[in-house]
């Protein structure tokens, strides 16, 4: 019986009458001979049928000799991999007869037939070959030096096309002695770096030095594609190598950072460590082009940096390249373990094909050196390969070994070629080992015994490749001597160097408190709210929605206090974006906003197509963008993080759904948002809007956790507000699009009271007014004799329950920085008043309430003191019953108003 007719009846029986495996099976030869030649479906249908029968085994000799070896082709290009050679840690190599999936029994032939000729199914060119040419080829194809995964790849035609059979792009003697040059470069540094500082940690990159060649070819053969920038992104390990032999960055000043003296001087910030730097540079290439190469600043946080890669590629790519992104191409470097371990990878990738992220695809390089700080591969990952996470995402996996630095170069052409053709991630995974300890001063024989017996065997990668190229007549062994000589020299030059200081160059910087003109007149905003209030003909609008614009084109004539949070924001971002700032809003459901107030992406009722009146203000305006994000915050807000960086004259904002979720992204908070400054000098003007305010929705959608970011701010790195009214929200957005101090903003947000009626605004306080740091109390202050502080909605709760006009309520809008000068103008008005209270709904270890405590009372008379009226401490944000929340709400408003 014909194998493959057998398959077709058993597996797709009901439709397979005899007449249709005629048809098919003719398919399925020209689909052998041409693969692209036959439909796309039927396509796909006969590769999961050759794939399929490898996975489970074919019955012995039973099928066609094409399809027999069409299915032992396709066995080495779905597991070739685990045959191949490229761990130069392996204690033992694993043969590809060892491969269960590649064995000819497996496969269904006969250790007998491995003379018989069968037909090479195009992998030769020979028409026909023995049994044994043809798994020669596809072990010398598949078990080479390079491992390679594509099968669930869109590039996977284009890669069986260069890699079969034999994968071989052949280097010239140039690019040869380059490779050399760079190995020579990559060692001699590290080696020199240990010799002059003893001790001091580098985590050098010896053992993986044929990153550098990696990382050059990728820089070469992207200027050959097209490639004119690169956004890097890396961590700790060979960073020193990469920022000096990559990017240009002078050894001097690397080794001035050595010394025991070095003090940064070139910002006011407080710096960061050597190895965490980010740097750029713009590398000739040989065509006498140039990459422009940035290194990220990155924190010890591990592939924290792969979003804000990912993001600030994504500005560049809109900024200088039309939003087309075969110029700006974003690279990270990883860590075995770290790749592995790290759930911000997955939600990076989890961004590269969607619309308001995708940046074209990254070209992922992992060094993998088998240990994660005194870790075994086998604790730190479920997988087979730490690379894993890439079918996922149908992106080509390339395992080189690092001992074979030329396959290495050659496969990460194939990388660039792969990305520039199709737009998708690709991952080189460089198969190497760590010639130290976790760094240089740490014993890794306590933990990896074995290893390091072997490691200390081995020589290094650039004399094994440096005899190579001696064996083969490329190089004179004195050439190869010189090449290191020459390089040696110029080490010691720069050691003599470092001693020049750069002087500081301390920037102007505004002051946060300076004041800002946020007003926009009525006529205009009159006029843009036509613009967002249209809809074009024929579009399908959702009857409420329709009434929902036409209220809003209502609230801007009105005289009444009519404008809402959601009307205050569009009118924000329509003046922002007709006086060119670009604005881009990305979160969890931000077209339509959380709780239904946005409405910034309108969908077609019938076609479901999306509409954005916000893009369609006039022909000059500045872009909209409004994004839903993945469910992520961690990657996102990085994302956001990073889109701002580089596109600094932006109004980026980054929602939460509610700000409780906020903190899965506290490493982007805390490593960049609000150090990024202080370490690196790095500006960023993101926004981020995050829900507050208790309202008895339980413990996870109450609080956004205001005491934490009191708690990070410092040195003015950001802005903390806590807007009261619509006007105020409208100034705070206009003041972050037009300050020119370009610093983070956070904006505590409301959620019920959106449209609360007394929280809305008049036209007036738009037009006319500007942000208040502080709003006072509008009573006769020498009647005044209580004074309640208080931030956020409690203001409502406690203007509903005042009784009393003796009370005051003041209004702390902005909690960082303080508006110290007006706190001190408000309280000189009460000066007579003893009784002070601050008022949160927040517990007492949340809110405000230990921040703002030392700045009330370092402006008090002495006769004042400070009650703090609120929730008592707790350990959970809020309350898990409504019943509890109103009861605990009820008691403090007591304590405050009685
Ligand atoms: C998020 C995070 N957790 C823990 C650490 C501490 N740490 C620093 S390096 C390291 C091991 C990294 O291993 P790997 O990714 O394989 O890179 P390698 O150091 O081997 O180059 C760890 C756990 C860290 N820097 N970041």
């Amino acid at each position: 019986m014909n194998w493959g007719r057998a398959f077709f009846m058993s597996h797709r029986g009901d439709f397979a009458n005899l007449a249709n495996i005629t048809y098919i099976e003719k398919l399925y030869a020209q689909y052998l001979s041409d693969p692209n030649s036959v439909e796309k479906s039927w396509h796909y249908f006969f590769e999961g049928m050759a794939f399929g029968t490898s996975l489970k085994g074919a019955p012995e000799g039973v099928g066609s000799p094409d399809m027999r070896i069409m299915r032992l082709i396709n066995a080495y290009r779905a597991h070739g991999h685990k045959g191949a050679a490229f761990n130069p840690l392996a204690m033992k190599r694993v043969e590809a007869s060892e491969v269960k999936e590649l064995q000819l029994e497996t496969l269904g032939f006969k250790q007998e037939e491995l003379s018989k000729v069968f037909p090479t199914c195009g992998f030769l060119k020979e028409k026909e070959a023995p049994l044994s040419a043809i798994v020669d080829a596809l072990k010398k194809t598949y078990c080479s030096t390079v491992g390679f995964e594509f099968m669930g790849s869109k590039a996977r035609p284009f890669l069986q096309e260069v890699i079969e059979p034999y994968f071989n792009f052949p280097l010239s003697r140039e690019e040869k002695v380059d490779i050399l040059h760079n190995l020579n470069k990559a060692e001699t540094m590290e080696s020199f770096i240990q010799m002059k500082y003893p001790g001091q940690k580098r985590f050098s990159l010896e053992g993986g030095e044929t990153l550098i060649p990696m990382m050059m070819e990728i820089i070469y053969e992207g200027a050959a594609q097209g490639v004119e920038q690169i956004v890097l992104g890396m961590a700790h390990r060979g960073r020193l190598n990469v920022l000096a032999n990559i990017l240009g960055k002078k050894y001097s000043d690397i080794f001035a950072e050595f010394e025991g003296t070095y003090i940064p001087a070139t910002f006011e910030g407080s710096g960061d460590v050597k190895y965490h730097k980010g740097f750029s540079g713009d590398i000739p290439t040989k065509e006498g082009k140039s990459v422009h190469v940035t290194l990220c600043a990155n924190p010890s946080h591990l592939e924290a940096v792969d979003p804000v890669v990912e993001g600030k590629t994504r500005a560049k790519q809109e900024l200088y390249a039309k939003g087309k992104t075969n110029s700006i191409v974003p690279v990270l470097i990883h860590g075995d373990a770290a790749i592995a371990g790290q759930g911000v990878v997955y939600e990076t990738l989890q961004l590269s094909k969607l619309s308001g992220y995708e940046t074209g695809g990254t070209i992922h390089i992992v060094v993998n050196n088998h240990v994660g700080f005194t870790a075994s591969p086998e604790e730190t990952k479920s997988t087979r390969y730490c690379t894993d996470i890439a079918k996922g995402f149908g992106a080509p996996v390339f395992h080189v070994n690092g001992e074979d630095p030329e396959t290495a170069v050659a496969a990460s052409k194939l990388a660039v070629r792969v990305r520039q053709q199709f737009g998708c991630d690709v991952f080189l995974e460089l198969n190497c080992y760590r010639k130290y300890g976790h760094n240089e001063t740490d014993e890794p024989a306590f933990t990896q015994p074995r290893e390091y017996k072997l490691i200390h065997q081995k020589e290094n990668i650039r004399v094994i490749y440096r005899n190579k190229l001696v064996k083969e007549g490329i190089l004179s062994k004195e050439e190869g001597d010189k090449i290191e000589g020459d390089f040696k020299g110029c080490l010691e030059r720069a050691l003599n160097d470092k001693g020049e200081k750069k002087s500081a160059e301390k920037e102007k910087k505004g002051s946060l408190l300076d004041p800002v003109d946020t007003r926009v007149s009525q006529e205009r905003l009159i006029e843009l709210t036509k613009k967002f209030t249209t809809v074009p003909a024929g579009f399908n609008l959702n009857p409420k929605l329709k009434r929902l614009l036409e209220d809003r084109e209502k609230m801007i004539l009105s005289d009444a206090k009519a404008i809402d949070w959601g009307m205050a924001e569009h009118l924000a971002y329509a003046s922002l974006l007709t006086d060119k700032i670009h604005v881009r809003l990305s979160g969890q459901d931000s077209g339509r906003g959380t709780f239904s107030h946005r409405h910034a992406a309108l969908t077609d009722q019938e076609t479901g197509e999306r509409y954005y009146p916000l893009a369609h203000l006039s022909e000059t305006q500045a872009p909209f963008d409004v994004y839903n994000s993945p469910l992520s915050e961690y990657a996102v807000m990085g994302f956001e993080y990073g889109y701002s960086l580089a596109y600094p004259s932006a109004l980026v904002l980054w929602e939460g759904q509610f700000g409780d979720f906020a903190n899965g992204a506290q490493i982007i908070i805390d490593q960049f948002i609000v150090s990024g400054e202080q370490k690196w000098n790095r500006l960023s003007p993101l926004t981020l809007l995050l829900p507050h305010g208790y309202e008895g929705q339980g413990p996870e959608h109450s609080s956004g956790r205001i005491e934490r970011f009191l708690q990070l701010a410092g040195n003015d790195s950001l802005t903390i507000c806590i807007p009261s009214t619509a006007a105020q929200y409208f100034h705070a957005l206009r003041r972050q699009g037009i300050a020119p101090t370009k610093k983070p903003l956070v904006l505590f947000t409301p959620k019920s009271f959106l449209r609360f009626p007394p929280s809305m605004s008049a036209p007036e306080e738009i037009t006319k007014g500007t942000f208040q740091e502080i709003i006072d109390d509008t009573l006769d202050p020498q009647k005044v004799n209580r004074l309640l502080f208080c931030s956020g909605k409690v203001y409502y709760d406690l203007l509903e329950n005042r009784k009393d006009e003796r009370v005051a309520i003041i209004r702390i809008e902005q909690l960082y920085p303080l508006h110290i000068e007006k706190l001190k103008q408000v309280l000189a008005r009460y000066s007579h008043v003893t009784d002070i209270c601050w008022v949160q709904e927040e517990h007492e270890n949340m809110g405000a309430y230990s921040y703002i405590r030392p700045y009330l009372e370092n402006n008090f008379t002495e006769k004042q003191t400070l009650r703090y009226v609120g929730r008592k401490i707790s350990a959970s944000p809020a309350a898990g019953s409504g019943a509890l929340h109103k009861k605990e709400l009820g008691e403090f408003l007591k304590k405050a108003l009685e």
